[in-house]
């Protein structure tokens, strides 16, 4: 692959993902575009374009303009969002997506990446060591778009000989962007608190456990899985993919061995609902076999980077 469309660039995974993939194929392969406003700092340096990724037209005469050869598709609507806008969720996230498989149908793209989420689970779920193949019954309508997501792509692949690819994140805690309206988003938010204010309040339970990942290692495995020889794969658009999984409490104790006056309380309101659907753990054996995942970071790693990064970053802008 030459040129690489991104599409949902400035979100919280599109800020990073850019400049890595610009990292790999050169500044000026690696076109970014979203419907928001880029930040600066991925416009300034290299291509990119206003875009909603409902306008099929457009997204067409985008991909003839730049001979794109692989998509990488972030654009979404996620699951705190989704449940106050259902109908938008389902427009952005399936429309979107079709969008997205068809003109790279028709055009030729040599390789679709649009991740998937634990959304995709739902209550019926196994919930701990949650495996590759199991019920996939999610109670939002974020996770119903995952699902329909993940057989969409795997569909092209098998209709069209099509080359469509897909992880189901875990929750990603990062310190560039903020999180987009998702129900993981106390996981970055806790941190900032700290730092701001020495508290937090939780709008889940101490004791709920979720699957999490570090942004460098969310990076990782998305390069990894989009650069990974198609004849590896024996899966295509649903990878499991694991890192660790704590719960609030246990985020709040290692921010106190930093920060040791650190103090939180809960606050549970509608994404409790949501968070409980999903699993503690996750058997991610699938990619760790097709394509050599391995993460790095666990959450005290993650803890001690997270306040470095944030407190620099504060400090800049204070100054
Ligand atoms: P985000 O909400 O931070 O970013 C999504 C981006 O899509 C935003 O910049 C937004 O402006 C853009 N967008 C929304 N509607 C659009 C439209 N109509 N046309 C073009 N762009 C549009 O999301 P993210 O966290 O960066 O997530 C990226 C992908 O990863 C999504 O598919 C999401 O479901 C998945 N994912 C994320 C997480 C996470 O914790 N961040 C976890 C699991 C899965
Ligand atoms: C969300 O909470 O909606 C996302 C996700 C896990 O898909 N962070």
């Amino acid at each position: 692959m030459k040129n690489i469309l991104v599409i949902g660039c400035a979100g919280q995974i599109g800020t990073e993902l850019t400049m890595e993939l610009r990292k790999l194929y050169g500044d000026e392969h690696v076109i970014a575009t979203d419907l928001k406003n880029i930040p600066p700092v991925i416009s300034e340096r290299g291509p990119s374009e206003h875009l909603d990724i409902l306008d099929k037209e457009k997204l067409k005469q985008i991909v003839n303009k730049y001979s794109i050869d692989g998509i990488v598709n972030l654009a979404a609507i996620l699951s705190a969002v989704g449940e106050e806008h259902p109908m938008l969720a389902w427009n952005v996230n399936m429309n979107g997506l079709i969008n997205v498989l068809e003109v790279a149908r028709e055009q030729k793209v040599k390789r679709v990446l649009t991740p998937s989420s634990i959304a995709a689970f739902g209550p019926e779920t196994p919930i701990d060591n949650t495996p590759q193949e199991t019920v996939l019954r999610p109670k939002t309508m974020y996770g119903i778009t995952k699902v329909a997501g993940e057989l969409l792509g795997d569909y092209y692949v098998a209709k069209y000989g099509m080359d469509i690819r897909g992880l189901r994140y875990p929750g990603i805690i990062s310190h560039e962007a903020m999180p987009g309206g998702g129900t993981t988003d106390y996981a970055v938010e806790i941190y900032y608190e700290a730092i701001k204010k020495g508290k937090y309040t939780s709008f889940v339970s101490a004791d709920t456990m979720l699957p999490m990942m570090y942004m460098p290692d969310c990076l990782r495995a998305t390069i990894q899985l989009f650069t990974a020889d198609k004849a590896q794969l024996k899966h295509h658009a649903d990878f499991n993919l694991a890192a660790m999984s704590f719960t609030v409490k246990e985020m709040a104790d290692s921010i106190k061995k930093y920060i040791p006056e650190f103090e939180i309380d809960y606050k549970p309101d509608f994404r409790q609902a949501i968070a409980d659907t999903w699993p503690n753990t996750i058997d991610d054996s699938a990619a760790r076999e097709e394509w050599g995942w391995k993460p790095e970071y666990n959450l005290d790693k993650m803890t001690q980077d997270m306040l470095l990064h944030i407190k620099k970053k504060l400090e800049t802008v204070e100054a």
